[in-house]
């Protein structure tokens, strides 16, 4: 019987310890950019209310690699930052602005996320709501990246926060784009035709 109560006590203290450690683990960042987020076309119009906007891990090398372009995914050793389960919780998008129709401004976000996987992160934000769906629909799609930050020390409530345009504008400045089959096929058209004239 002694053996027992004991078994139960080890058991009744090991769920208190695992439900404080799942307490401990993860924060509460508050995300949000005080300069706006441009198109860099005309550097008068902002990133769509929708847009997708990533926060992303730059992993154990602290630097942002090299985004894939095969499907717009992070690269290098870059994730998609998720929670104490593994879940992905880093995927947000463009608000509205807080005072309409003012926008370029991330949606006022609250993201529960495991701060200690990560040390550095960055965000990642394009120009449309699916950028893969963009890009085969259209051959183009554009992008920006905000600067490392270091991942705040929580306060007392799990909460902390960044600011990931706190001096400047961020810019939209990656062009990715294929050549549309029509203008390859008439470029090589033009070339046989140019060789044809010099054989004459
Ligand atoms: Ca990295």
């Amino acid at each position: 019987m002694k053996k027992l109560v004991k078994i139960g006590m080890a058991v009744f203290f090991s769920a208190i310890l695992c439900t404080a450690s799942a307490y401990s683990l993860g924060m509460n960042l508050m995300v949000y950019n005080t300069y706006e987020l441009y198109m860099d076309d005309t550097l008068t119009s902002e990133v769509p209310a929708g847009a997708r906007l990533e926060i992303i891990s730059a992993g154990a090398n602290g630097i942002i690699d090299e985004m894939n372009l095969a499907d717009f995914t992070p690269g290098g050793d870059d994730e998609i930052v998720t929670d104490i389960d593994g879940t992905i919780v880093g995927i947000t998008s463009m608000g509205a602005g807080y005072v309409p129709p003012i926008s370029g401004f991330i949606e006022k976000t609250m993201v529960a996320f495991d701060n200690t996987k990560y040390s550095n992160i960055y965000i990642r934000f394009f120009s449309a709501v699916d950028p893969l769906a963009e890009f085969n629909a259209t051959n183009t799609i554009e992008w920006g990246e905000s600067a490392v930050f270091s991942v705040p020390v929580p306060d007392s409530f799990s909460q902390g926060s960044i600011d990931f345009a706190p001096d400047e504008p961020l810019f939209i400045n990656q062009l990715y784009a294929v050549p549309e089959p029509l203008s390859a096929v008439l470029m090589l058209v033009g070339l046989g035709a140019l060789r044809f004239i010099r054989k004459k």
